[in-house]
């Protein structure tokens, strides 16, 4: 929009988005019933005064800094979960970078089935379509880079000190506050298209946390005692993310590498490591340059994991 004490003629705008003054008064329209609240003063134009605070399509792409990611946005109340929903749009051909939101998720699923608890209007509840040129063992990098890409989100808008449990977990103060889904389809030794799912729990109150999830899991707003914006949230994710995408296809995964070793939870402590055949104490290390998990067992062996569940302390399987 145009500085003119930050109103914007009627004109103006219907010019350059070639539709009628009509037609910009009806969109007008639809963004008051959105929230949006806005002045109209003959001879002077439109002016926005305030944004609603909720999340729509309009909020999150208003303001949106990125070259591709979000330009298609699809924002539900309620879904079952946005994966699935990503998914049909990717059979329709929907472009790289489409992203699917909803504020309430019915049937959320974290990794193996397990459910993801999404309760409405309470957190990032998010699907990213990405028809990246990577080979099928290459797609784990991608649910790696997604988490340093929430860690630091979370450090640039908080004192918060998010930590990664691999290799899809943030935490803060050893509790979840955040999970990464990331599934793909694949033929023929190429990946078509991945679907990658984030959950983010930002404005639940402690009491907002499911009983059984209390001990392990928290929230955005519990660890750094604030509200937070969801859709400005959503809105610097995107941008961090296609920033960080764009870094790693061109330059290759060892800087994601580097920045997740920065955030590693428990690299160079003792855990339990569960696989399907087995559980044994090792040291975690590091991450492999293609983002499996090295690991020291307790002779000395030194092993690279793909799949495995880290516990420490009492039980916390997932
Ligand atoms: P995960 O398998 O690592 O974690 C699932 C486990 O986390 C559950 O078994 C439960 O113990 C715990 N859990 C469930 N809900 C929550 C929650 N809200 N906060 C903290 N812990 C919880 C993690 O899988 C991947 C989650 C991805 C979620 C996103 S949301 C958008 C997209 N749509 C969808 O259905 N899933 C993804």
């Amino acid at each position: 929009m145009d500085k003119n004490d930050g109103y914007v003629s009627g004109q103006q705008l219907s010019d350059q988005l070639e539709i009628s003054r009509t037609a910009v008064w009806k969109h007008m329209k639809e963004l008051e019933k959105d929230g949006y609240k806005i002045e109209a003063i003959q001879r002077k134009g439109y002016r926005i005064i305030s944004s609603p605070d909720k999340v729509s399509e309009n909020t999150v792409q208003w303001g949106l800094n990125t070259d591709w990611l979000g330009h298609q946005l699809y924002h539900y109340k309620e879904v079952a979960s946005t994966q699935d929903i990503a998914h049909q749009l990717a059979k329709q051909g929907k472009p790289h970078g489409t992203v699917v939101i909803a504020d309430e998720q019915v049937k959320g699923k974290g990794r193996m089935s397990r459910p993801w608890h999404s309760p409405k209007g309470k957190g990032i509840w998010m699907s990213i379509l990405l028809r990246p040129d990577l080979v099928p063992v290459q797609a784990p990098q991608l649910t790696l880079l997604a988490a340093t890409v929430l860690a630091e989100v979370f450090i640039q808008k908080s004192e918060l000190k998010p930590q990664i449990k691999w290799p899809n977990d943030i935490l803060i103060n050893h509790k979840k506050v955040s999970g990464i889904l990331t599934e793909m389809q694949a033929e023929h030794d190429q990946i078509q298209y991945v679907v990658l799912g984030i959950g983010i729990n930002v404005n639940q109150a402690a009491d907002d946390i499911q009983g059984d999830l209390r001990h392990k899991a928290s929230s955005l707003r519990i660890e750094s005692e604030e509200e937070w914006s969801i859709a400005e949230t959503i809105q610097c994710i995107l941008h961090q993310f296609e920033k960080t995408y764009d870094q790693f296809m061109s330059q290759g995964f060892k800087k994601v590498k580097n920045v997740w070793e920065k955030y590693g939870y428990k690299i160079g402590e003792q855990v339990t490591i569960k696989t399907m055949k087995r559980e044994w104490q090792a040291e975690l290390i590091g991450i492999e340059p293609d983002g499996a998990l090295k690991a020291r067992d307790q002779k000395g062996n030194e092993e690279k994991l793909y799949s495995a569940e880290i516990m420490w302390g009492e039980g916390g399987y997932d």
